[in-house]
């Protein structure tokens, strides 16, 4: 270790480090940042984002408090003109700034990757559904009743898996309370985008459907409601709608000539 790094008071910097990491993830915590959850991802998905804002709570403790201490221990002396001492290299804070932000980073992705494959997890008994954008508007195939509508109806707590087809520029499917956001890109199936997603609401009720990628000039208004029902409800709902036409998926699979 350097000269210079002797003295340096350790203990009360680790302390000062743990208390302004507890003070932070205390305040950071407190916002209901996604608001409502009302899908089995969404306990999972707000779970991790407040790991991450302990994790970033810490990190930046630690360049806060280093800083302030850096700032104060080796100030200019009043009427000190001359240049700072040269400073080479401090093999121990090289390994100790590599490691821990690895370890951090290491942590973060595997942790990631678990919850992104829980919320993954199809089930056998998923109800497929065809999510189609265009400017500026949804309507939603149900190849297995046969029917199309411009609203989004699902059952409570059974599993849809969606695909996502745009017939013109990007869109982008999302429903906060479900966490779920997935972009729609012309000409997707079959391309080498990942088009469809799964997702479980768990709570019944009336959402907002919210296009999320800026694709014209009708974009703040590309909304479909979402109703979330029971089976019976959901079965005298699609009694009542359009019946698919015979080349609908596949028209709505074609590739839009641009
Ligand atoms: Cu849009």
């Amino acid at each position: 270790m350097a000269p210079r790094m002797k003295g340096l008071p350790l203990a009360r910097i680790f302390a000062a480090i743990v208390v302004l990491t507890v003070v932070m993830s205390f305040i950071m915590l407190i916002p209901n940042w996604d608001g409502e959850q009302a899908s089995t991802a969404a306990p999972k998905i707000d779970e991790l984002l407040d790991v991450m804002i302990v994790l970033s709570s810490f990190v930046f403790s630690i360049v806060m408090v280093m800083l302030t201490y850096a700032l104060w221990r080796w100030r200019a002396k009043p009427g000190d003109e001359g240049d700072g001492e040269p400073i080479h290299g401090n093999t121990r804070l090289e390994i100790a700034w590599t490691t821990i932000p690895t370890v951090i980073v290491l942590f973060a992705a595997a942790y990631s990757w678990t919850v992104l494959d829980k919320i993954e997890t199809e089930d056998a008994d998923r109800m497929p559904i065809t999510a189609i954008g265009q400017q500026y508007e949804w309507h939603f195939d149900y190849p297995d009743q046969g029917v199309t509508s411009e609203e989004l109806h699902v059952v409570t707590d059974q599993q849809i898996e969606v695909s996502m087809r745009a017939l013109d520029v990007l869109h982008s499917f999302w429903v906060p309370e479900w966490r779920i956001k997935r972009d729609a890109v012309p000409g997707a199936p079959g391309a080498s985008i990942d088009d469809d997603f799964v997702v479980t609401p768990d709570k019944a009720g009336a959402f907002s459907l919210i296009c999320t990628e800026l694709c014209g000039i009708g974009h703040a208004t590309m909304r479909a409601p979402v109703v979330v029902e029971s089976q019976a409800e959901f079965n005298k709902w699609v009694r009542t709608q359009d019946p698919l036409p015979k080349d609908s998926a596949a028209a709505a699979s074609e590739v839009a000539p641009q």
